[in-house]
């Protein structure tokens, strides 16, 4: 290495280090710039600003609070920083709806003014407690750093709208004592109450690298004990931020339960945010009440190599039951991928995902999404195909619709899986690492084919969602490989050797469990400027990604349908249609 090389290096090394110097960690959680969390926006640009998904006018959002839905309104609060386009500052914003689609922004909920909450009003959930009405739940921070969870009530319960929140002077209801990690103790759960005649809530901690779910009970919603042990825990998972826990029927696969169902036609899902990862994951198992004990299924692996709501960017997720339509709703966060520089400069940074309903598959393995049907009254033009087979290499373009901003449904008819690759079971590569070693463009023999989203003509920028079909060596059973590839998303380059300074172009995937028996497969995705939201299989596999093309935006952008597999697939079907913006978006 010549003496100029050297110098270089020390310089970068200078340079890493003094901007480290500038991020602050709290806890290994979001990213905190101390000095750009109150750096006002001075402009927003719409460019990548998505026109369907749920998005303040302004700064940065994060995990979605609450959820509820309450006298003929739905509430959304969410994680809001009122400053800047960064994280800091957090407040409970709320915003209500009468369709999960048109929204009103009204004044913040909950903001640090006390004792308990002067670091922080950070994510929690709701109740509605018969005889008081709903109840906030939500982790305060004081002065030092210490997390302890606290409760606020509506000041007019009666009114639909909840617009004042008072947080009475008996707070923190939950301390951490001196066996717990006072700076891991956060994101208490929706109660539930159980006929021991208790409210029971669950809250996310680690101790070293354990991630934990303390327990919590209370007769009357204001005193709360700890029970004795955990409701679960695992080793090497670290932090279990915002967990869920919620019943699923194993008889019933069209509605949602509420959180007090006692039949026993029931198992429970208990969600984990693994703050290492910044990815979530979830089991399905046994809980026992008498016990306290959350049990996984055994066959279901508990951690790292878990089942995930969604194998893409969504995080801080939160499921609500609607009464409404007797169904169970999730609301997740989907983070930006840009860089932070560019996050200040376009103005805001953050969006809630489409509301999806969870069920549990009717094979009793894992859960299916699917986005709500409301979100179906913002179609607009409307165009189809059927019935085109498309031969290795080709691609076709989808027109008629406006590609950046669409729902597109296909179904593909695969037929035979005889030329299918072979799927080695010594094969110990993770989805996301096969997705990128047999890319879009890889030729393959059953697959891949998709659909590439958010293109130029040329492909000089493209995110293709698609399917690759293995087949086992033995048995020929199908291995389903979905992938969501940011990778060609854009031509824009770094702006420097840090994390914060590249764009976040991940190839996300993960496998799908079908047997493809009848030879379809079907994809949907939602395509809104910078989200490409994806669910394989009629929900079986979802995938969101964050893109942020240079030339493949508004109306320059286009969608096509593609097949790069030595054997033809036909699509069976394919609905598009344009999406329109809601009338009201805060
Ligand atoms: N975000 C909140 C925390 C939570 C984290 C703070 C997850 O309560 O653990 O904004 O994204």
């Amino acid at each position: 290495m010549g003496v100029s090389n050297i110098v270089f290096v020390l310089l970068l090394l200078v340079l890493i280090n003094l901007s480290n110097n500038n991020i602050k960690r709290i806890d290994a959680f979001h990213q905190f710039y101390e000095e750009l969390q109150s750096e006002s926006v001075k402009s927003v640009n719409h460019l990548h600003r998505p026109g369907f998904h749920f998005q303040p006018p302004k700064n940065w959002i994060n995990d979605p609070n609450g959820p509820v839905y309450y006298k003929g309104l739905y509430h959304l609060f969410y994680q809001y920083n009122t400053k800047g386009a960064v994280w800091g500052n957090i407040i409970w914003a709320h915003s209500v709806s009468k369709d999960l689609v048109n929204w009103e922004a009204l004044e913040p909920a909950i903001h640090p003014s006390k004792w308990f909450d002067i670091g922080g009003t950070w994510s929690g959930s709701i109740t509605i407690v018969p005889g008081k009405g709903p109840i906030i739940l939500y982790t305060g921070v004081n002065k030092n750093q210490t997390q302890m969870q606290n409760y606020a009530i509506p000041e007019d319960p009666s009114d639909p709208y909840l617009r004042k929140w008072i947080k009475p002077d008996d707070n923190p209801i939950a301390m951490p004592d001196y066996t717990m990690n006072g700076s891991a103790f956060r994101d208490p759960t929706t109660a539930w109450f159980s006929k021991d005649g208790h409210w029971r809530t669950v809250v996310g901690s680690r101790i070293k690298h354990r991630g934990i779910a303390y327990i919590y009970r209370s007769r009357d919603f204001k005193h709360w004990v700890k029970a004795k042990h955990p409701i679960h825990s695992k080793q090497s998972t670290g932090m279990w931020e915002c967990p869920d826990f919620f019943p699923v029927s194993i008889t019933d696969f069209e509605n949602g339960l509420d959180l007090d169902y006692t039949g026993a036609n029931t198992k429970h899902v208990l969600k984990v945010s693994l703050d290492i990862t910044r990815y979530e994951y979830y089991t399905l198992g046994k809980y026992d009440l008498k016990k306290d004990r959350y049990i996984p299924d055994g066959n279901t692996p508990d951690g790292w190599d878990g089942l995930r709501f969604d194998y893409g960017n969504f995080y801080a997720s939160k499921t609500f039951f609607d009464y409404k339509k007797n169904r169970r709703v999730l609301w997740g966060w989907a983070n930006e991928s840009d860089t932070v520089q560019d996050d200040i400069m376009k103005g805001w940074a953050g969006i809630q995902l489409i509301p999806r309903t969870v069920l549990l598959d009717s094979n009793k393995k894992q859960l299916v999404f699917w986005p709500v049907e409301e979100i179906e009254s913002l179609r607009g033009n409307y165009i189809r195909m059927n019935n085109h087979n498309i031969k290795m290499g080709q691609r076709i373009e989808v027109k008629g619709i406006t590609p950046a901003q669409a729902d597109v449904e296909v179904t593909f008819y695969v037929g035979s899986l005889e030329k299918a690759e072979i799927f080695d079971p010594s094969f110990t590569l993770k989805p996301f690492e096969l997705c990128k070693i047999k890319g879009s463009n890889v030729t393959g023999g059953v697959g891949p084919f998709g659909l590439i989203t958010l293109a130029t003509p040329d492909l000089e920028e493209y995110t293709p969602v698609f399917f690759r079909v293995f087949k086992n060596a033995s048995n020929h059973k199908p291995k389903v490989l979905m992938c969501s590839d940011a990778r060609p998303s854009s031509l824009k380059q770094d702006q420097g050797p840090l994390a914060k300074d590249r764009m976040y172009k991940p190839s996300f995937a993960g496998f799908v469990d079908v047997d493809m028996a009848d030879g379809r497969i079907s994809l949907r995705s939602l395509i809104d400027h910078s989200v490409v939201e994806s669910f394989g299989a009629l929900g079986k596999t979802v995938i969101t990604s964050r893109v942020y093309p240079v030339k493949a935006v508004q109306e320059n952008a286009h969608l096509y349908v593609f097949n790069n597999g030595t054997q033809s697939v036909t699509i069976e079907s394919l609905n598009a249609w344009n999406m329109q913006r809601p009338l009201q978006m805060n």
